[in-house]
């Protein structure tokens, strides 16, 4: 067993920055939050981005010049959202992979979100799968339901490994509408992970309150972790999230008591086949 790779999520698509004061929105809060979570552990962070309005937004500019921040001033793999927010067009979260990432998301089906729908057809899926291998983009893939890992085989007996040839698997768990954050679906979805290429690894994070059930399973069960705000905002009943410091810090904690200590940049991108800068 290695150790954890950490993945970061500091901002989403849902949470509003009147509601949620400490989400980080500009392209300075979300370097320095970057930094910090960077230097407590953090191998991995998931970008979404909002506009001058903090509401999100996938302005091509923004996206390439959040890129282009973050790598001068860190070395955490950069990961951008193709999933965005769940009004936006397909064209849209397909041009993202023009800003450069060195990984984006890649969601393995249609799963109903709270009140709305995140909708992912199968030959959307195919052409952000096909793009990241032709621009050299490594994909993770998002799971929120267990019938996604079989698409997820589909899409690889059909259209070829990803770039880097390392499968690399998110659990999204305690969306309202897809699996439920629980231990037992976790096992689920690790048991069917088995029947994936050789080598195949996962990340878990749980929304809300099942953040913690979630870390403890995938940990326990050599998984990853993702953490931040995109996920959670409340860190115990009545103490909403002061930073995603502070949900990273819990993480790399979790991940000593497991004797899983924080993987570095340098592991990561060996362990998922990203390219060294
Ligand atoms: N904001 C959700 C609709 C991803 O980043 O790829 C989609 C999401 C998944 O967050
Ligand atoms: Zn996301």
């Amino acid at each position: 067993m290695t150790g954890t790779l950490i993945t970061v999520a500091p901002t989403g698509a849902e949470s509003s920055k009147a509601a949620v004061p400490a989400l980080p929105v500009t392209i300075d809060e979300l370097v320095a939050t970057a930094k910090e979570c960077e230097a407590l552990g953090a191998a991995i962070i998931h970008v979404h981005i909002r506009d001058d309005a903090a509401e999100p937004t996938l302005d091509p500019g923004r996206l390439r010049d959040t890129v282009a921040a973050l790598r001068q001033s860190t070395d955490l793999i950069i990961q951008l959202s193709s999933g965005g927010a769940v009004t936006d067009p397909e064209a849209a979260r397909l041009a993202v992979l023009d800003a450069g990432p060195e990984m984006a998301s890649c969601t393995m089906g249609t799963v109903n979100f709270g009140d709305a729908v995140f909708l992912n057809r199968w030959d959307f899926i195919v052409d952000l799968h096909t793009r990241m291998a032709e621009r050299g983009i490594v994909p993770e893939y998002e799971i929120f339901d267990l019938g996604q890992l079989t698409t997820l085989q589909r899409l690889l007996d059909r259209h070829g490994l990803p770039y880097g040839g390392h499968v690399h698997v998110d659990l999204v768990m305690g969306v309202p509408g897809g699996m439920p954050g629980t231990a037992e679906a976790l096992v689920a979805c690790h048991r069917a992970i088995r029947d994936l290429p050789e080598g195949t690894t996962f990340s878990a994070t749980g929304i809300g309150r099942t953040t913690l059930p979630v870390m403890l399973a995938s940990l326990s069960a050599g998984g990853h972790l993702r953490v931040g705000m995109e996920d959670t905002v409340t860190y115990a009943k009545g103490r909403p999230v002061e930073s995603n410091m502070q949900l990273v810090a819990r993480a790399v904690g979790f991940a000593q008591l497991a004797q899983r200590p924080p993987l570095t940049t340098t592991e990561a991108r060996e362990l998922l086949g990203v390219p060294a800068r």
